[in-house]
Parts: structure tokens; sequence; C-alpha cells
């Protein structure tokens, strides 16, 4: 296979995201076809990929010029208008899932069944017995085609973390402080949202950090900022209890109105680390010091979804995956099941985990 052809199927804020990073950056890829629920967004879309002098085709086709390798080329994306037509599709050899998580499974389901692997933007699927289906699903093609979009494993930062605390020269990790501010998110974005497109990436990180599930869960609700809608929770506080007795706890705060800020510091025997402390450039003038924060996760983690990206594709070419599996997405699923009773409640809930042998043999 000379060149993996990708289809994105959602092109919203992080598809479309996808499809500038495929068509610029991604090497060895070539983004062949989009579809959204919205077809005026896709074609606006495969429009703006295109270069001005493009001559659209017929058929709703878009030729867009990029450069690989210093070679210019021709490029045509496809607007499909079904996502289950772009899935079967034959000139589509892979697919990046960014459509609203209530269609992932349906979309998972069809991934599977044509063969196609597939890059999954969290949540894998809205809930756990969902989740779990897809996984067993998977499982019993004996093949890995499902790869999660939690990025921050292909963060610089987190992965430098990530070999420190492995590398065990800081003793075993006891603690993790995790802090997820955004700068505002839209009123739609109800405090169930909260736990499950925001907290979940930190439930993600403590269980690739610990190399242990989560058991555990307790969401607590501070008094809300008055900049929200009424009866949304923001920010939260969560405690998250792991299989080995570590703990990490947590705020989500996804209208801090400043900008975006991710941190986390870990805690273990003989010393701490800390990682996201924008120490880009930091300026000192006209009475001001300090640096500049990004406004959202697209920038902060710019590098990390390249970096996905290119390793998605380079194992894809392989057969594999190289990243977080359907079991991770499934786990992070089930813990914000969990979390979802507690935010109701305010009590610790038990995460109700599939028994990982049983389902995985
Ligand atoms: C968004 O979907 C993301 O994945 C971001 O990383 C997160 O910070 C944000 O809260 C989510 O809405």
């Amino acid at each position: 296979m000379t060149e993996l052809r990708v289809g994105i199927v959602g092109v919203g804020v992080m598809g479309a995201d996808h499809a500038e990073r495929v068509v610029r950056k991604t090497v060895g890829a070539r983004l062949v076809a989009v579809s959204d629920a919205d077809a005026g967004r896709a074609e606006a879309l495969a429009g703006r990929l295109s270069e001005r002098s493009a001559d659209r085709s017929a058929g709703g086709s878009v030729s867009t010029a990029r450069h690989s390798g210093g070679t210019a080329y021709a490029e045509t994306v496809r607007v499909v208008e079904d996502p289950l037509d772009l899935i079967a599709a034959d000139d589509v050899d892979a697919v990046i899932l960014a459509s609203p998580g209530s269609v992932h499974a349906e979309q998972l389901f069809a991934c599977l069944e044509h063969g196609k692997p597939v890059l999954c933007e969290k949540p894998l699927t809205m809930d756990a017995a969902s989740a779990l289906r897809v996984v067993e699903a998977e499982h019993k093609l004996g093949r890995q085609l499902i790869q999660v979009g939690f990025m921050r494993r292909f963060d610089p930062e987190y992965a430098a973390l990530k070999q420190l605390l492995d590398s065990g020269d800081l003793g075993r990790t006891l603690l993790l402080h995790n802090v997820h501010r955004n700068k505002s998110a839209p009123p739609t974005f109800r405090s169930e949202m909260i736990v499950r497109d925001s907290m979940v990436h930190e439930v993600d990180v403590a269980r690739w950090l610990f190399g242990e599930e989560i058991t555990r869960i307790t969401v607590h609700t501070p008094a809300p900022t008055s900049l929200v809608g009424d009866g949304v929770l923001d920010p939260q506080l969560a405690v998250f209890e792991l299989a080995n007795g570590a703990m990490a706890n947590v705020e989500v705060f996804v209208n801090f109105q400043v900008g975006y800020e991710v941190r986390c510091e870990a805690v273990a025997e003989r010393g701490s680390a800390t990682i996201g402390l924008g120490s880009g450039v930091f300026t000192r003038a006209g009475e001001q010091w300090g640096g500049t924060m990004p406004a959202d996760f697209r920038v902060r983690f710019e590098q990390a979804y390249d970096i996905e990206v290119q390793r998605w594709v380079d194992a894809t070419v392989r057969g594999e995956i190289d990243g977080p599996s359907a079991w991770d997405g499934y786990a992070a699923a089930a813990v914000c099941e969990a979390g979802l009773e507690s935010l109701s409640t305010g009590k610790p809930v038990d995460v109700a985990l599939a028994d990982r042998s049983k389902v995985l043999g």
C-alpha cells in the first residue's frame, strides 16, 4: 500500500482539525472522503482544503494540492452523504471517527464489519454496555482495528512524565493532582458532558500513568460559577481510587474564562513531577510579566494530535494499532458511567468493569 486513503466521519471542530492535519502534515496518508450530518459543513471543509485555483469537478469532489517530500500533487476529497457509505467505500482504507459520541457504536460496528481500521475520538460509545459490545465484537475478529483518540498519551510532556514514572527513579507513584480548565463551553455543555467529554481525559491519564484500573470514583460539586447557565455544575472535583490503592484528584472547570490549562502533578515516594506549566516564552514588559495561554485544546495539544495521527497511520499500514485500545475506551466509559451516578448522589460509586481476562481471553 503506497498511501493510506483516509475517510473522516464528522467534520465539526475535531474532525475539521484532523482533516487539515491529514492533508497538510501527515506523511503516508491521503484524505479521500468526508461525511457530516451537516452536508454543507462537509462541502465547506472540502472547499477550504482546496487550492484557490482548484477546479470543482462533478459529484461534489474538490481537488486539493498538497506537498509531500517536496512534491505537490492533486488530491480529491469526496463528500459522502451517508457515513456508513463512506465506511464501506472501496477507496477508503481507514477511518477517523469524529462524529458525536451518540452515533459511534453504529459506525464502529460498520468499521468492524468492513475490516476498516479506525481512529475513534472519545468517547468510544456513550455507555459501558455498548462499549463492551464493541470490545467483544473486535475481539471476535481476532485483530485490533480500533484505536481511541486519547491524544494526551502522545503529548511529549505527558510521554516524558510516563517515562519518568515508569523508570522507577522516583519510587512508586502514590498520587496524581490534575487540573483541567477550558476557557468556556457552550450552554449545551451540561454537567454530564463535563464528566463524559472532559473528565474522561483524566480517567484515561490516571489509568495510563498508573497502569491500573480505576475501581471507585467520587464526583464532588462545589458551588458553581455564576457564569454558566442554571443547573450546570461547573467546576467539578473528582477523586479516583485505583486498584493498587493509589489515588488521583481532578479539578475540571470548563468555563474558567481565562484560557486552556491542563496540569498534572505526580507525587511519588522520592519526588514529584509536574507537567503543563506552560513555560513557553515568559516576558516582562510594561509593568506586566508572564506568558500566553492557549485558547483551546487544539492549540495546547497540537503536537499530540500530530503525533497521534502520524503513528496511527504508520501502525495501520503495518496492520496494527499504536495507542489506546477499544478496551481503554470501554474502561473509560465504565468509569464515567460510575462518575455520572456519583455526580447525582455525591457518593462514591464502585466502577463495574468486566473481567479483562474473560473478555479478551
Ligand atoms: C473536548 O472534547 C476535549 O477533548 C478537550 O480536550 C477537553 O479539554 C474539553 O473539555 C472537551 O470538551
